[in-house]
């Protein structure tokens, strides 16, 4: 890192002011200040940055050309998110560049790190916006309407950020540098603890969607209003957050969360007219997560019939279970001296970016466990293996 800054030092920077200012919009100001973070770091170490038609930010170590080796994460977060998921991947690719710059590297291709815009879908409710705009896998005109929770469109976000709206979209010629993508993240469960590694590789994600319901009834008075007459639209609602349990519990491995549940008007004395419930749910395929959803929504319309309500169900986003490429998994795990393969709950832009070039992952150890909460850790010299394990890895993939 620049100057005395240790690698942890940025993550815990970078992350606490993020933690801090919880980038809740993906292009608000705790991410502009983190992207102007890593500009500046990038910079600092000859890298030239640019910002694509899609809001993400590619530091290039020469000239952007075909064939390149690309390593990066994320700088968003979720609400009450730790310090790890998404600085770990960038500030490591920052600290393997300056590993390889010190042992006098050569690159033999182009090689660049990347943050990826809006990777958690804190904003516009879609997962890994900006990988996907970039790889065509989001309909343009459905993300330029996407709206934040101040009604605020992406097309007015991006425009603010200086990106121009009208260029949201595939970006062939961005996605066709890129020869090979390497994501490196905390890992957000215990498998490298219960192994007692440092460093692991990504073999698969859980096939993972969103959707929203929206309950809809008759708003009124809680005192005036006796129950025989209500049609209280929060009722399905509850309904559904436990209905979610159930559903998952009956299929092996799968999950589903109800993490946001937005009354409307939300008063204390008052009926909802509307209650919005997002679902996350996630399985070993796609037949197992609809299955899981199909239960889950069943169970809502009839608990919405049931109170006298309607329910609306849309899918907000959906991505099938990733496989990571195992060759290149096997090889760099050879290239490790041996690295674990372990399956994932999460997802990431690797998990986008698989399905159009050679992906891999590394993981470094999480002591917790914990992810999407304070509690998501990584030891120094974990973060510091991991950051080695990194610049070998693209030593390997871009060195002469
Ligand atoms: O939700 C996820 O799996 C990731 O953290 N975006
Ligand atoms: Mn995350
Ligand atoms: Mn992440
Ligand atoms: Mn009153």
């Amino acid at each position: 890192m620049s100057g005395a800054t240790s690698l942890l030092d940025a993550i815990a920077g970078v992350g606490t002011d993020r933690r801090g200012g919880y980038s809740r919009h993906g292009f608000d100001r705790a991410e502009a200040e983190l992207r102007e973070w890593f500009t500046a770091e990038a910079t600092a170490r000859g890298l030239d940055v640019h910002t694509d038609r899609n809001g993400n930010l590619w530091a290039w170590w020469g000239e952007p050309g075909p064939d390149a080796v690309v390593t990066g994460s994320h700088l968003d977060s979720v609400p009450g998110g730790g310090a790890f998921d998404g600085p770990l991947g960038v500030a490591s690719a920052l600290a393997a560049v300056d590993l390889l710059r010190a042992e006098g590297f050569t690159r033999s291709r182009p090689l660049a790190v990347a943050v990826f815009a809006e990777e958690e879908g804190g904003r516009f409710g879609v997962p890994c916006l900006g990988s996907r705009l970039l790889a065509g896998t989001l309909d343009t005109d459905t993300a330029r309407t996407l709206r934040d929770t101040d009604g605020v469109t992406l097309a007015e976000a991006v425009r603010a950020r200086g990106v121009a709206p009208e260029h949201l979209g595939p970006d062939p010629e961005t996605l066709g540098r890129i020869g090979c993508f390497v994501e490196l993240h905390v890992e957000q469960g215990r498998g490298l603890v219960d192994l007692g590694r440092p460093v692991g590789l990504a073999s698969s994600i859980l096939a993972h969607g969103r959707w929203r319901l929206s309950f809809s009834g008759e708003g009124n008075h809680a005192g005036a209003t006796a129950l025989a007459d209500r049609r209280d639209p929060m009722l399905p609602a509850a309904s559904l957050v436990l209905a979610a349990r159930r559903a998952a519990a009956s299929v092996p491995g799968a999950r589903a969360t109800v993490g946001r549940l937005v009354p409307t008007p939300g008063g204390t004395n008052v009926i909802p007219s509307t209650v919005d419930v997002w679902l996350d749910a996630r399985a070993s395929g796609d037949g197992e997560t609809r299955h899981v959803v199909a239960e889950i929504t069943e169970a809502a319309r009839e608990a919405a019939e049931a109170e006298g309500c309607t329910v609306a169900v849309r899918e907000e986003s959906y991505t099938g279970t990733v496989t990571f490429d195992s060759a290149l998994r096997d090889e760099l795990a050879g290239v490790l001296g041996g690295a674990p393969a372990l399956a994932t709950g999460a997802g990431h832009d690797a998990g986008v970016l698989a399905h159009h070039v050679p992906t891999a992952m590394l993981f470094v150890r999480n002591p917790t466990g914990v992810s999407h909460a304070p509690a998501e850790h990584a030891e120094a010299d974990d973060c510091e293996a991991g950051a080695a394990a990194l610049a070998r890895v693209l030593a390997h993939l871009a060195g002469v």
